[in-house]
């Protein structure tokens, strides 16, 4: 069954566990990182050596990088779906994924830390 590492109220494993609720996949969580800790077993340098959530294993792959998790899952499971098959609808995916990363989080996140500080008086 595909594994899928990390702890689920990570913003990175999040994405991760939307795409394969999506594809309606079953899955095993494996609770790591956080106070779940694991990341620094040598069992799990196998899976990610770079010791970061999210990870997954499918059968002996194992892949790490949360947008690679999430092109994998949908190449695999979702083709002409979630993956779609015309290379114009899946340019416009990719480019919604690569917009959502690297322009429209890290605002997001830096507000909602701020205010999250802001409420619990940190
Ligand atoms: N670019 C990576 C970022 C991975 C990352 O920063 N993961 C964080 C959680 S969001 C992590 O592993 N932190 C250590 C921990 O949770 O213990 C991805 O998208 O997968």
């Amino acid at each position: 069954m595909l594994e899928i590492w990390g702890r689920p109220y990570s913003s990175n494993v999040i994405p991760v566990l939307w795409t394969a609720g999506e594809l309606g996949l079953a899955y095993r969580l494996q609770l790591a990182g956080g106070r779940f800790g694991k990341l620094d077993t040598a069992a799990y340098a196998e899976i990610n050596p770079n010791r970061m959530i999210p990870a997954i294993r499918d059968g002996d792959f194992a892949l790490w990088e949360s947008l690679a998790i999430i092109r994998y899952l949908s190449d695999r499971y979702g083709a002409g779906t979630l993956s779609p098959s015309d290379p114009e609808a899946r340019a416009r995916a990719d480019q919604w994924m690569e917009w959502s990363a690297s322009r429209a989080f890290p605002p997001v996140i830096q507000l909602f830390f701020a205010k999250t500080c802001a409420m619990l008086g940190l």
